[in-house]
């Protein structure tokens, strides 16, 4: 069989990892994103070009049969902002993040694991803007996300069923309904019910016609309930845009969130937000100033759980995934 002219090679070296639960592949062949011809501009710009010309390439590496649900995957690329270390293209088997905080985690974990960082801090471009990251050694890692925004409080949503629910439209990289009045427990038994209900807000937010200031589509709705531990501050369920609900907490999600309760009054500058997951995993959230921004800073845990070749077979019917 003749090799069709494709950068996606017959072999790529990855490296998994997971972030209390949520999955992450980061691409170490170097060599792939230098095959991709995805042009010179912002690594947002190039994220447009692979998403354009070499989607198949996000589905080969993230999609069924070689991924699993709620993989996000990471593709490495040279900055062109020079205040940063490097550039990171996030996708998932659905599609591409602007930002993607447990990868973040992941793959400053992932690098640390390769030897190609020490501990302390780096700066990485996403294609929501610049983020810093530091891995402290081992598992612990953090990420100041881009700058929270919101840009509805409390607004009410009607959704097909007739239930109302009420919640903030806010991002901190991507696009978040955050609501506490959806009437279900936020606990693991209830993952079906909480599933349906987040769909059934984002459906709801479509036909009302919401989104994001640029058009963009509210894909992440999280559930709000409370902590399961004492000495937590909130416990919540996170529908991402692939269906898959966020074993994580979810890092933007939670930078989006400590924005709000600043906003609101409900947390000071400096002061620790600790977030678990449907699942119990934490991670510690803050927000404080630095100039005329607000940063949220959010520090979680990754483990390595693989470093794998993928093959790509070029007489494989599903070399570049399923779907
Ligand atoms: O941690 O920001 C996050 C995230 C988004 C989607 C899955 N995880």
């Amino acid at each position: 069989m003749t090799k069709p002219a494709d950068p996606l090679p017959a072999r790529l070296r990855v490296l998994d990892s997971h972030t209390i639960g949520e999955p992450t592949r980061v691409v170490v062949d170097e060599s792939l994103a230098a095959s991709l011809d995805l042009g010179t501009g912002s690594v947002r710009a190039r994220r447009d070009v692979l998403r354009a010309r070499f989607d198949h390439v996000r589905r080969a590496i993230v999609a069924d049969p070689r991924g699993v649900e709620a993989m996000v995957g990471v593709i490495l690329v040279p900055p062109a902002d020079v205040a940063c270390d490097l550039g990171a293209i996030y996708f998932n088997r659905v599609g591409y993040l602007d930002m993607c905080g447990h990868a973040t985690i992941g793959l400053a974990v992932t690098l640390g694991h390769l030897g190609r960082i020490g501990a302390g801090a780096f700066r990485v471009e996403t294609p929501a803007g610049a983020v810093g990251v530091e891995w402290q050694g081992g598992s612990a890692a953090s990420f100041q996300s881009v700058s929270p925004r919101r840009m509805y409080r409390g607004l009410a949503v009607t959704c097909a069923d007739g239930v109302v629910v009420t919640g903030d439209v806010a991002t901190s990289g991507l696009w978040f309904f955050i609501t506490r009045d959806h009437g279900l427990p936020v606990e693991p038994g209830s993952i079906p019910q909480l599933r349906e209900r987040a769909w059934a807000i984002r459906r709801a937010l479509e036909a009302a016609g919401i989104t994001g200031d640029s058009g963009e589509t509210i894909d992440h709705i999280v559930l709000m309930g409370p902590a399961h531990d004492r000495g937590h501050d909130a416990r919540n369920f996170v529908l991402c845009p692939d269906g898959a609900f966020d074993r994580s907490p979810c890092g933007t999600a939670t930078s989006a969130l400590v924005g709000c309760l600043h906003e609101d009054g409900l947390l000071a500058e400096g002061v620790i937000w600790r977030q678990e997951s449907i699942l119990g995993g934490l991670y510690e959230a803050s927000i404080h100033r630095a100039g005329d921004v607000l940063v949220p800073s959010v520090r979680g845990q990754a483990w390595i759980t693989a470093e794998s070749t993928l093959h790509f077979a070029f007489d494989d019917p599903y070399r570049t995934g399923l779907g």
